[in-house]
């Protein structure tokens, strides 16, 4: 890896550990470089074969090639082709090829990435500033250039062992009723779930760290009460403070200078769900404590996680664009014209209001005294430096214990100490579809905490579509139903009794791989490797490189999920070994065939969900809790296909306290000698682990099923 750095950048807190030296003249092989007014401009040709990678948190494929893409967190509820931006910046960009190549930008402004869009064989990356950091990497092996990019970013975050649950959120539920209401209908139906959400209306008149007493009398007593039948409360955080005379939170940060100005210094306003509102400003040191504390009331309520939205930062509009419109009105009216308007031109002028970009320009952040940055500079970095508000404070509060925090903005780097969603989609198959990549792009730069909101959050789930996104979303880390004000209720039994039959299937199916998926992830993130990748990562075939709508997660599942209406089976790839195709219609159920390396079509009714497992490589599996943690069951399943030796190691831990400190780790070993299985276990810190049995079920090549019990 290269370091280069140019002018005066501000320091992003990306990179965690800065290299000893930077180059001050910028040669990248292969790239054409120029500095043209305000701008560098990078371009590279592309052979027909290079793939490119990475950019996180974007629309389009895994391969990025044939579009353009645009880092500055974009609040948006429209996620269709056209739209260049969402809401996180992650400019990390990897070409693979005949030369592996990769660019980490660091720089937290305008980016445009124009990947083979104007020119077929041409990226073209134009960085709206000189001011910046950049490394690059060539390595023989690409994997490599994402690895080390984590590293260099400080790695992965991992939540508590909880937040793998299922998780029920919706726009909103209103008070303490409604949510009692929801919680016993999970328990009452047998549905697993560990968190219920509360969404805006919580708040008295949406004032950040405030709760409406009128909906939720004795806020603590109802969190424990909750907890206790094992759900967890997540409180929405939104940034913008309401100005209002007398609300503690406005008044400290207005005494204590927390907020962005404008540029004649005064404390900048625009409108979010408050009505106007300031910005606090997360660069200041100062202000991140503040922010971070007054996560403090609602943790010592019993609260163990939040989502922070709202962070782009959105914005609805500004009196500075109103003033405009009414100016333009007003001497209409003088002139007598009020008639001559144009609405439409109007109705267009009003549009922009909504995270108008000259709004952004109009905001200054003082992370020291004597500095002054333009936002439209660091604008990226709003919402992850919002979250390191929240975990810089934990973590030097609370440093025995995990929480659970993610985000709707992003910025490279916060992947070390957040999650996110991946915002307002839409109950679209295409959707589901974009999930898929969406995974895969959000875990090539980190965010393996992640999801999108399952159902889709804007326009009407139905049936078919909430089960298939459910199906796959047993393998997204993040596993949280979602719904927008005014949509059809899409939590499980909203639909039929066939669905909700079903849905409880897949979701104990959740469970049930829990102990493996919760292993694996924390075997990932403590090695920098994605824990969910693209086929290319493991194989290196052609065909591997084009397939986008499958994934692998871990050791050795291969997802495939359904993502057509009315499909009654897909196609799907399988490179380079056997593999074990599990038809799951319910966790205990062993429907198994072992499948030929190659391209095959499989039978998927609605019913069934299609789960991989690689020749050689082990799972494990539980039955299922109502919640994580509730019961702890005592016996681990294990099973796979041994065609010679296989090896599987879990590690278990508390899930509460910080990552990493209480590993106690179970070690499977499976010899296959002539179809006869010698199974030897090793386990460290025996007495923390759950399981007190592991039952064996090894399938041979015949396709018998073997099972061996074994106490440890
Ligand atoms: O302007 O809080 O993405 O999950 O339900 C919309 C209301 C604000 C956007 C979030 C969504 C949330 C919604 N919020």
């Amino acid at each position: 890896m290269k370091a280069f750095r140019s002018g005066k950048p501000f320091s992003t807190g990306a990179v965690v550990e800065k290299p000893a030296k930077f180059l001050s003249k910028l040669e990248i092989s292969g790239f054409k470089i120029k500095v043209k007014d305000v701008q560098i401009i990078l371009t590279r040709r592309l052979a027909p074969d290079d793939i490119v990678l990475g950019l996180g948190e974007q629309l389009g494929g895994i391969n990025r090639r044939g579009r353009k893409y645009i880092t500055y967190c974009t609040d948006t509820p429209v996620h269709i082709p056209e739209q260049l931006s969402l809401y996180g910046a992650h400019p990390f960009i990897i070409i693979k090829g005949r030369i592996n190549q990769g660019l980490f930008i660091d720089y937290a402004g305008e980016i445009i990435f124009d990947v083979g869009f104007t020119d077929k064989d041409f990226l073209e990356i134009t960085i709206t500033s000189t001011n910046l950091e950049l490394y690059y990497w060539k390595e023989k092996l690409w994997q490599t250039i994402v690895t080390s990019y984590l590293e260099l970013t400080g790695g992965v975050y991992v939540p508590p062992r909880w937040a793998f649950g299922y998780q029920q959120c919706r726009w909103s539920y209103p008070d303490a009723p409604k949510v009692t209401e929801i919680a016993g209908k999970f328990r009452q139906l047998g549905i697993p779930c560990d968190a219920i959400y509360l969404d805006i209306d919580y708040m008295d008149n949406y004032k950040v760290f405030t709760v409406d007493e009128q909906k939720f009398p004795e806020f603590k007593e109802f969190v424990g009460k909750m907890k206790k039948q094992g759900f967890h409360l997540i409180p929405i955080i939104d940034p913008g403070v309401k100005i209002e005379d007398g609300y503690q939170v406005y008044e400290e940060g207005k005494a204590n200078h927390h907020f962005c100005t404008d540029i004649n210094n005064e404390d900048f306003q625009a409108a979010v769900w408050p009505g106007l509102t300031h910005l606090p400003d997360f660069t200041r040191p100062e202000t991140r404590k503040w922010w971070g504390e007054l996560y403090d009331n609602f943790i010592e309520m019993g609260i163990e996680g939040f989502w922070n939205d709202m962070n782009e930062p959105a914005i609805f509009y500004t009196d500075y664009e109103k003033e405009k419109i009414f100016a333009q009105l007003q001497s209409a009216a003088d002139a007598g014209k009020i008639k001559d308007i144009n609405l439409i031109h109007l109705q267009w002028e009003i549009k922009n209001f909504h995270n108008n970009r000259e709004d952004y320009r109009r905001i200054y952040h003082h992370p020291s005294p004597e500095q002054t940055v333009w936002h439209d500079d660091i604008h990226n970095l709003y919402g992850a430096k919002m979250a390191l508000a929240f975990a810089e404070h934990v973590q030097e509060k609370y440093p025995e214990r995990r929480f659970l925090i993610f985000s709707r903005s992003s910025y490279s780097g916060s992947q070390r100490y957040s999650g996110i969603w991946y915002g307002d989609n839409k109950s679209w198959w295409e959707h589901l579809e974009g999930n898929i990549k969406m995974l895969v792009n959000a875990n090539l730069v980190g965010y393996f905490y992640s999801g999108a909101d399952i159902g889709g959050f804007g326009d009407n789930c139905h049936s078919e579509l909430m089960l298939r996104w459910l199906q796959l979303s047993v393998f997204s880390p993040l596993m949280r139903n979602h719904a927008a004000i005014g949509t059809r209720q899409q939590e499980l039994w909203e639909f039929d009794q066939q669905t909700l039959n079903q849905s409880r299937n897949i979701i104990r199916l959740r469970y049930a791989l829990l102990p493996w998926l919760y292993s694996q992830y924390l075997e990932y993130a403590g090695i920098n490797k994605p824990l969910i990748r693209p086929l290319m990562w493991d194989f290196e075939d052609a065909q591997s490189a084009d397939t986008e709508d499958q994934f692998i997660y871990g050791d050795g599942i291969m997802v495939a999920p359904i993502y057509h209406s009315n499909s009654r089976g897909r196609n799907v790839y399988l490179p380079e070994s056997r593999w074990l195709a599990w038809n799951v219609r319910s966790w205990e159920e062993r429907d198994m065939q072992i499948l030929n390396p190659g391209n095959h079509y499989l039978e998927c009714p609605l019913e069934k969900q299609l789960v991989f497992l690689r020749e050689n490589t082990l799972i494990a599996l539980q039955e299922p809790e109502e919640f994580v943690g509730q019961r702890n069951p005592d016996t681990l399943f294990i099973t796979g296909l041994v065609t010679e030796q296989a090896n599987l190691k879990i590690l278990a831990d508390q899930g509460s306290e910080p990552a990493y400190s209480g590993i106690s780790v179970l070690e499977i070993d499976v010899e296959n000698k002539n179809d006869y299985f010698i199974i030897k276990t090793k386990t460290v810190k025996k007495q923390q682990l759950p399981w007190k049995h592991v039952v064996c079920e090894i399938y041979d090549l015949n396709g018998n099923t073997n099972i061996i019990h074994k106490d440890i």
